[in-house]
This record gives structure tokens, sequence and C-alpha cells, in this order.
């Protein structure tokens, strides 16, 4: 979670100096969602991300280097410095992309189940999307088929109040959101999505109920982005006062007073993990710097035309 917060708090600042182009989506206060669901995942399994996928990479392990490389465009980034924030992916390792496109999360996940199905695989598909994703017809569609077929997906839902400017007060007639499911046939929860064991805990069930072939699963996690929507949003949606009342809420800080209570981490020693995690982001982006600018060349390779 520190390395999440420390790798978009840096991404923040370079984007202010203009050294990394393009938009960018920070998933600061969300980190408990990505951490407590992908600690679920078992080796084998998938993940599919969206245009705020950074957590979803880093908890992923993806590697932290390469993503800094991808996002100052260099050559040895996840895309060779061709795709940037919203298309990092590590295929071959099963992290099987952010995605710019609302929802599009969402059909990647259900084929990825299918397939595992077809081949009798023992593998599930994670599938991260906003509340804003919700509201867009392929969730339905992907909803009914991964409920009709029992395919190995779990439906992970990061409610974060706002799809950009739009609050899910005005977004949705019938909340929770997680009570979708019924209509599909798959069971729904609605979970702390600030609280890191809460998030793994109805992870775990869904992806043993996605592995015992029952089909899929719809979790709500009830979270909040501290930052902007993008880096092109002045916040005159929402107050102050609004961002304070949820950072009291902090995923990190409860999760360390946990820790911390049951005498399972020291004081300093989160002050010391908080600083080896920003060293680790500075380092990346020190290194990411010095790799070289993709060819001119290279601009036509890995199109299809
Ligand atoms: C299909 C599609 N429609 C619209 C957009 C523009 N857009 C980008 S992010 C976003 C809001 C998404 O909200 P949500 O799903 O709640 O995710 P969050 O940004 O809150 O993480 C929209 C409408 C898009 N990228 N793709
Ligand atoms: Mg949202």
């Amino acid at each position: 979670m520190l390395l999440i917060r420390a790798f978009d708090e840096k991404v923040n600042d370079l984007y202010a100096e203009g050294r990394v182009h393009g938009t960018a989506h920070f998933y600061v206060g969300q980190e408990a969602v990505a951490v407590g669901a992908v600690a679920a995942l078992k080796e084998g399994d998938v993940i599919t991300s969206t245009h705020r996928g950074h957590g979803h990479a880093i908890a992923f392990g993806l590697d932290v280097d390469r993503m800094a490389a991808e996002l100052l465009g260099k050559a040895t980034g996840y895309c060779r410095g061709k795709g940037g924030s919203m298309h990092i992916a590590d295929v071959s390792a099963g992290m099987l992309g952010a995605n710019g496109i609302v929802g599009g999360s969402m059909g990647i996940a259900c084929g990825a189940g299918w397939a595992f199905k077809r081949r009798g695989q023992d593998r599930a598909a994670l599938c991260f999307f906003g509340d804003g994703a919700v509201q867009e017809g392929i969730s339905s569609e992907t909803f009914n088929l991964a409920a009709i077929w029992k395919l190995p997906v779990v439906f992970l839902c990061e409610n974060n109040q706002y799809a950009m400017s739009l609050s899910v007060r005005k977004a949705f007639a019938v909340e929770p959101i997680s009570g979708r499911a019924a209509a599909y046939g798959m069971p729904g929860e609605t979970v702390d999505g600030m609280d890191l064991e809460e998030v793994y805990r109805a992870a775990a069930a869904a992806l043993k109920r996605a592995r015992d072939g029952e089909g899929p699963t719809l979790i709500e996690t009830v979270t909040y982005r501290y930052l902007g929507h993008s880096k092109s949003d002045a916040n005159l949606y929402r107050t102050r006062e609004e961002i304070r009342q949820w950072r009291e809420m902090d995923p990190i800080e409860r999760f360390a007073g946990k820790l911390q209570e049951e005498g399972a981490l020291a004081e300093n020693e989160l002050q010391e993990m908080e600083s080896r995690a920003y060293r680790r982001i500075d380092e990346a982006f020190e290194k990411a710097a010095k790799e070289p600018e993709p060819e001119l060349k290279s601009a036509l390779e890995d199109v299809y035309a």
C-alpha cells in the first residue's frame, strides 16, 4: 500500500513538472482494495484493470522500474514507452492490462474466465472496475454471461463515490451497487474498501466460489480517491470537508494502527517502511529518466496495419 501511494504521489509531482505526458489517474486512498483483493489470488490467476490502474499493477507485483519507464515514455517501459499510464500490462504474468475504456475490464475478465473453464484450468479472473463502469452496457452483458456459464470471475467494483464529477448519489436510483447481483443470479456483497482485511476476506470467499465452479460474485468496495479524477480535475464537485472526512479513514493508517495495537508493528517501523517505499519510487524514476527513448522506427512496430 505504501509503495502504491508513493508511486502515485510521485507521478502527480512529475506530471506537474511536465515530465509525464497524456493524463494519469491516481489511486491514492484506494490502496486497500487492490492490495486486499490481489492478496487473495493464487498463482495462475489473472487481473483486469482500469484507467486508474497503477495500484492494481503494483499490488499484482509488476516492476515499478518498468512502470516508471513507461510513464516517462522510455523504451524499457512495459509498452516500450508507447502506451503510458492507461496501457500498462504484463500479459504473461497475468496482468491483462490497464484500460482506457470504462467497463473494458469486464469483457476481458469474462473472456479469461471462459478460457479457464473451457481448458479445465483451476484459475480465476479478478476484474477491477469503478462505480461508473456499472452503468455501461457491458456490465449487464458480462454479469449475465459469467452467471449463466458459471465462469470463475470475481467482479470487484471500486465505488470511490464518483465517476469523474458525477456522484453515485446522483447516478444510481437504487443502492447499494452490490444489490444488482441479485438480478443476475449471483451473490453480491458490499464491504468497507478502506479496510484491507475486509477486502481480503470478501475476495477470498468469492475466489473460492469461483474455483468451486459456482460462478461469479459481485463485490462492491466502498472507497474514496483523495486526488482529483485525473490531472484536469479542479475538484469543484466536492468539498474539502468531505475529502478530510474520508482521509480520516485512511487505509494505511488504519491497518498500521491495527498492527501496532496487536504488537506486530513498532511505531518507528511504519516510518521506516514509508521512507523505504518513497526511496524505492524515487530510485525507479531516477533510473527511468536515464533509460533510452524509443527509436523513431519503433513507432510502426506492434501495430496491426
Ligand atoms: C466507454 C467510456 N466512456 C467514457 C469514458 C470517459 N471516462 C473516463 S474515466 C470516466 C469515469 C469512470 O468512473 P468510474 O468507473 O467510477 O472509475 P473512477 O474514475 O472513479 O476510478 C469516464 C466517464 C471512457 N474512458 N470510456
Ligand atoms: Mg468511481
